[in-house]
């Protein structure tokens, strides 16, 4: 699907995107590369009630023209996906339509497996950059299940939600109805949630018209949900990736231990020389962590890359700070058997203590300290952040 070029006229925050673009050429050119390789990626939802304006909402904030208004088909209600590619950005957009409150529990297990599951992905491109919640503040209702269902699962599992007061212009006791609404929803999320979320609650005008009078209604609110949303990717971005790191690491070594134990198990070791055997295997072992290591940097430089990536497009002046990463201790060696190097006397050592070694002894005693090495290597990861 092709959407209209947003016309930029009057917007805050097309204005800043400018900002952030000339700011890359602060950046290497390997991310000028990469961004140039393949579209970014814009993960967006919009949930809220039928009629509450959310596809108005999309074409506004992002310049789409999806479909809005009564007289669509009432068959396939529920989350729907878009993707539209505009400005060289790949906007994957999942908008819900003709969602009413009594069905809300019907569709709320579908959203909140699709956050979960891509908010957990060790893949920024795959997480929701932006999520928002529209109640139209000409009803003013919002209805408790929303809360409940919806809003204090999604909070609950470390989604940031944005809500949108939509039909914000002017009206009969408009802002009156609107700081009620806006009073009842932290008062209610407080309350279920035993801490307060900081919810940002932006008040938007999607669609420019006439009042009665015919006095002009201008749209709004667009600077402000947008850089709300930069804010959460931010936010999502400093707190998800030390986690992510930590998931790798953890999954490398386990990993590199399973070979170990592996190799252990079925590494040639020889009756007499039995000394030169354990070394070989140690040597393999220890080839195989150093790689493991660098297998981790380089999965971590490719996660900064892409947060970088995120983070200067958000119109975040500062890539991220280069301490990031957890640490843990880089222990390189695994200790082995005291085998000598040489081959005069050492080699006359060896043929004698391993008469007295058997393969078993040392295949269990080599086992005994990869499992050390890795239960040292994780806890010291353990400590840090
Ligand atoms: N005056 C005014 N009208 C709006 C605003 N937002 C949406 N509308 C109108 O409200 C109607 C419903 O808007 P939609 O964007 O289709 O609502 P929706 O939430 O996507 O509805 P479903 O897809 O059925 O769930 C449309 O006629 C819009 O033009 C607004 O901020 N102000
Ligand atoms: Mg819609």
């Amino acid at each position: 699907m092709t959407a209209k070029t947003w016309n930029r006229t009057g917007s805050k925050v097309s204005g800043k995107k400018e900002t952030a673009a000339s700011g890359r050429t602060d950046h290497s050119s390997e991310e000028k590369q990469n961004k140039i390789h393949r579209p970014m990626v814009r993960n967006i939802l919009v949930l809220g009630k039928t009629g509450t304006g959310k596809t108005s909402l999309l074409n506004y904030l992002y310049g789409f023209d999806l479909p809005t208004g009564a007289g669509l088909p009432k068959t396939g209600k529920g989350l729907h996906e878009h993707e539209i590619t505009r400005n060289g950005v790949a906007y994957h957009v999942f908008d819900t339509w003709g969602v009413e409150a009594d069905s809300l529990p019907e569709w709320r297990k579908e959203v909140l497996a699709l956050v979960r599951k891509r908010n957990t992905s060790p893949h920024i491109n795959d997480w929701f950059h932006a999520v928002y919640y529209c109640f139209s503040a000409n009803t003013a209702r919002i209805e408790e299940v929303e809360i409940e269902e919806i809003i204090v699962p999604l909070l609950q599992s470390g989604c940031k939600v944005i809500i949108v007061l939509t039909n914000a212009e002017d009206g009969f006791h408009k802002q009156e109805k609107m700081d009620g609404m806006q009073e009842y929803l932290c008062d209610e999320l407080k309350k279920r949630l035993h801490y307060d979320p900081q919810l940002e609650i932006i008040r938007t005008v999607s669609v420019a018209g006439e009042t009665l009078a015919g006095d002009a209604i201008s749209r709004f609110g667009r600077g402000e949900a947008l850089e709300a949303a930069q804010y959460n990717l931010t936010e999502d971005i400093k707190k998800r990736l030390p986690a992510i790191y930590k998931m790798n690491v953890r999954n490398k070594l386990d990993a590199w231990k399973e070979r170990s134990q592996l190799l252990l198990a079925n590494g040639k070791i020889s009756f007499v020389l039995n000394n030169n055997s354990a070394k070989q295997l140690i040597d393999l072992i220890n080839y195989d962590l150093l790689n493991t290591f660098g297998a981790i940097d380089a999965d971590g430089d490719k996660l900064e890359a892409e947060a970088n990536e995120y983070l200067l497009a958000e119109g975040s002046k500062k890539p991220l700070d280069k301490r990031w990463r957890p640490e843990f201790s880089r222990i390189t060696y695994v200790k082995g058997y005291e085998y000598s190097k040489g081959l005069s006397v050492g080699l006359a050592i060896d043929v004698a203590t391993s008469l007295l070694r058997s393969a078993k002894s040392i295949r269990e005693n080599l086992s005994r300290r990869v499992v050390k090495t890795h239960a040292a290597i994780l806890e010291s990861m353990q400590k840090t952040r």
